[in-house]
């Protein structure tokens, strides 16, 4: 088919048919096994039509195929590859259209159940997320057809000579044909870099790349005795700044990185803690929590305001330096320590007691331990800050080994900070 008969028909089946995809549902047990991908996310596949001639089924496709075919046992595959002289113009031609054999009579839920799973909105709000993530250009299910070059119309009436009652029919771009886009290619974390906060001044110091130079974002936020955190605490993908007042156990956050108001403030916890941030609920949205250090116990909290914590659990010996990260990138953060008498990092992968899954040296005793996704891999990996030499010294793995990336930044004697302050 081509966009010229879609857009050429009128809706003559408007009204009941548009009510049986339902879109934005969350999606049930049955869909393909997900991913934990991170806030980026690719743009809406334009309309480019067939208009070379290789029926080669491309990776993408049947990659996609598979997954359907495996998840959803009793459908089946009507074909990818067309000779270039059947009929017009096609994206079945170029080997980037699958026809996907489904009932609409007997088996119109697992259709949906499909199609619900592409086009739901993702926990960080982005819309269609799958459909986009696989490069999916359109699809005609039923005598409708969603198209991503009009995502906004929905499903509309599809009037071609074909129905498309016994298969739904998924059109790729190139990109996602080709394996290129964020389902297969990943990229769609953002880097982590680093920053400090001068107490001295309440002031932020923020640099977007992994090296020394002059700071890309400086601004004031904070007050006296506080003490800095960063989280993205509304799921739009980008770190801002936060802190944590000791005297009186509250937590002021912000959504930009600029001077300005707390968008959200709350007391949690008991005075004089140290403050710790991480999307523990895999939900998208950075929450905070705190470390007791006199009692070694770990505090979190799932939503920003007041209230106890959801989650309570001893890890570790007193009086060490917690720290927090996606180890693993199941999507959740979790919780560590560093033992700044011996340089040594524990840390677990889930938020409970129990014993480390990573227990490694790093660095000389004495540092201040960051943590970041350096390399955009989605899993968080540590590094500390030397204050006598403002020197930063970022790895990419847990483990013992020398620093990927080292670099002095400030004038030493700071709290380092790190997050993705640019959504890149
Ligand atoms: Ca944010
Ligand atoms: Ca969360
Ligand atoms: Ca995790
Ligand atoms: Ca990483």
């Amino acid at each position: 088919m081509t966009t010229k008969t879609i857009l050429g028909r009128s809706g003559v089946f408007a009204g009941a048919v548009l009510a049986t995809v339902v879109t934005g549902a969350q999606p049930v047990q049955a869909a393909p096994p997900g991913k934990n991908l991170g806030p980026l996310i690719d743009g809406y596949q334009s309309y480019v039509g067939q208009s070379t001639c290789d029926a080669t089924p491309k990776p993408g496709v049947a990659e996609f195929r598979d997954m359907l075919l495996a998840a959803y046992p009793g459908t089946g595959d009507s074909g990818i590859g067309r000779a270039c002289n059947v009929g017009g113009q096609s994206e079945h031609k170029e080997g980037r259209a699958w026809d996907w054999r489904v009932s609409a009579t007997s088996q119109g839920h697992i259709a949906n159940d499909a199609l619900n799973w592409l086009l739901a909105t993702d926990k960080f709000g982005n819309k269609h997320a799958l459909a986009r993530r696989f490069g999916i250009m359109y699809i005609i299910w039923n005598r409708q057809v969603w198209r991503a070059y009009d995502p906004d119309a929905g499903w509309r009436p599809y009037t071609g000579e074909n129905p498309h009652t016994d298969h739904v029919h998924f059109s790729f771009g190139w990109p996602g044909a080709n394996k290129q886009t964020t389902w297969w290619a990943g990229g769609s974390f953002g880097k982590s870099t680093v920053g400090y906060y001068q107490p001295s001044n309440s002031t932020w110091h923020l640099r977007n790349t992994h090296s020394g130079g002059s700071s890309d974002i400086t601004f004031a936020y904070g007050a006296a005795g506080a003490k800095p955190i960063a989280g993205d605490w509304n799921a739009d993908g980008k770190t801002t700044v936060g802190y944590y007042q000791p005297s009186n156990g509250t937590f002021h956050l912000r959504n930009s990185n600029s001077a300005g108001a707390p968008e959200v403030s709350f007391q949690f916890g008991p005075p004089n803690m140290v403050p710790i941030a991480g999307d523990w609920n895999n939900d998208g949205k950075t929450t905070v929590g705190y470390y007791n250090p006199g009692s070694g116990t770990f505090n979190l909290r799932n939503t920003l305001n007041a209230g106890p914590a959801d989650t309570s659990f001893r890890f570790g010996p007193t009086n060490m330096v917690p720290v927090t990260g996606d180890w693993n990138n199941d999507g959740k953060t979790s919780i560590g320590y560093y033992n700044p008498g011996d340089g040594t990092y524990h840390l677990r992968d889930t938020n409970d007691a129990g014993s480390s899954n990573y227990a490694f040296r790093y660095g000389p005793p004495g540092m201040r331990p960051i943590t970041g996704d350096w390399n955009a891999n989605g899993k968080t990996s540590i590094g500390y800050y030397n204050p006598s030499t403002a020197g930063f010294h970022l790895r990419n793995t847990n483990d013992a080994g020398s620093p990927e990336h080292s670099f002095t930044f400030g004038p030493g004697g700071m709290i380092p900070v790190a997050g993705d302050w640019n959504k890149a």
